[in-house]
C-alpha cells in the first residue's frame, strides 16, 4: 500500500513509468525533507533543553557536572542549523 503510493508520487508526469530522472528527483526531495526535519529537530531540542535547564527541575549539581556535555551539545546543534542554512544559501547560488 505504502509502496504503491510512493511509486505514484515518484511518477511525476503520470505516464506510469518511473524514469531515472524521476527517481533522482524523488531522492533529492526526500533528502531535502530529512535535512529540514533534522534542522527543525535540532532547534526544538535547543529550546527545550534551555527551558528544562532554566525550569529548576534538574539540580544545580547535575547541571554543573554535565556543563561540558551541555555546551558541546549546544554548539553541535547550532552547527547543524548553521550548516543547513549555509548549504541552502550555497546551493541557491550554484
Ligand atoms: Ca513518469
Amino acid at each position: 500500500m505504502n509502496a504503491i503510493k510512493f511509486e505514484k508520487e515518484m511518477d511525476r508526469d503520470g505516464d506510469g513509468i518511473i524514469s531515472a530522472e524521476e527517481v533522482q528527483v524523488a531522492d533529492q526531495h526526500e533528502k531535502n525533507t530529512i535535512q529540514s526535519r533534522i534542522t527543525i529537530a535540532s532547534f526544538v531540542v535547543m529550546v527545550l533543553l534551555a527551558c528544562v535547564l532554566l525550569s529548576g527541575l534538574i539540580p544545580d549539581s547535575r547541571i554543573t557536572a554535565l556543563s561540558g556535555l551541555i555546551s558541546t551539545l549546544f554548539v553541535a546543534l547550532a552547527g547543524i542549523i548553521g550548516a543547513y542554512y549555509g548549504m541552502q544559501a550555497w546551493m541557491s547560488r550554484k
